[in-house]
């Protein structure tokens, strides 16, 4: 049976829209941003030999627990920019291998690319986060602006970063009513700063990064780059209500948990005022 098309798959298609949508979005400037994409084995064998191995590639890092796993991811120092014009010279298809410290390379990843450089953040949250859900698929990385200005100008603590984006749009508590996570500033790229983003995923699915960017998690491209997104625009809001003069009247604590009661969605409790005096 002639394999089909893999361009005509809707994993690549999916991919292809959200590095684009990210780059017209200017969150990912130059080679920012990364993505990867958990695919399942009958996704992908009408597209490709999964036999077939193009060649390997070394990590530094265990990833034994996903060993034989098939990841869409972009490359290294690709730029989301170009993606559309030559999927595969700035993506790939990869396996994990046996012993979990080597890839396959499958499909993709032309001329001596490789996968991007945050594999050990990727990789590490894809595991974190099927611990706490089997449906997670997708991680997302990029430099979402407001976000990024936020870790400048706003305290750098959950509970407070959580409430402001919360109070920014009356829709952000029903998307992310577990708040958001912050690490500490860490050197992009390493073991270390992958760590530390996949603990934190087994709490939230959105990490920030300071004066970096966002991480996000879920089932799906939708999903994730919804919840980015609603984040983004949160602190977007924050930022034009810093440049109007500030804050005169918000979204009361009381008023957040109607909105959780209404929409069916349980908040992180600790990042509301005691909630039980509220009630
Ligand atoms: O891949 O965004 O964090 C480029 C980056 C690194
Ligand atoms: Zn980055």
């Amino acid at each position: 049976m002639k394999a089909k098309d893999i361009l005509e798959s809707i994993f690549v298609k999916e991919m292809i829209e959200v590095t684009t949508n990210l780059y017209n979005h200017g969150w990912d400037e130059r080679n920012g941003g990364n993505v990867s994409y958990l695919l399942k084995e009958e996704e992908v064998i009408p597209y490709i030999n999964v036999n077939k191995v193009i060649r390997e590639i070394p990590m530094q890092f265990d990833a034994s627990e996903l060993a034989t796993k098939l990841f869409l991811v972009t490359g290294s120092g690709k730029y989301f920019k170009n993606v559309e014009n030559a999927p595969a010279k700035n993506i790939g298809l990869i396996r994990i291998k046996e012993d979990g410290m080597s890839l396959e390379l499958l499909w993709g990843l032309e001329d001596e690319a490789v996968p991007t450089s945050e594999l050990p953040s990727h990789l590490m949250t894809h595991i974190s986060r099927l611990s706490v859900d089997p449906n997670n698929r997708i991680v997302m990385h990029c430099h979402a602006s407001h976000l990024l200005a936020m870790t400048y100008s706003h305290d750098l603590d959950e509970k407070s970063f959580t409430r402001t984006l919360w109070k920014m749009c009356t829709e952000c508590l029903v998307v992310f009513p577990e708040g958001v996570s912050i690490i500490p500033w860490l050197v992009p790229g390493t073991n270390e700063i992958g760590e530390a983003t996949a603990e934190k995923m087994k709490e939230t699915r959105l990490v920030v990064w300071p004066h970096h960017g966002i991480y996000g998690a879920g089932k799906d491209m939708d999903e994730v780059y919804g919840l980015i997104e609603t984040a983004e625009k949160a602190a977007e809001v924050y930022t034009y209500v810093q440049s109007q003069g500030g804050i005169k009247q918000t979204i009361t604590d009381e008023q957040l948990l109607d909105l959780a009661e209404a929409f069916g969605v349980v908040p992180r409790k600790e990042f509301l005022e005691s909630p039980i005096a509220l009630h």
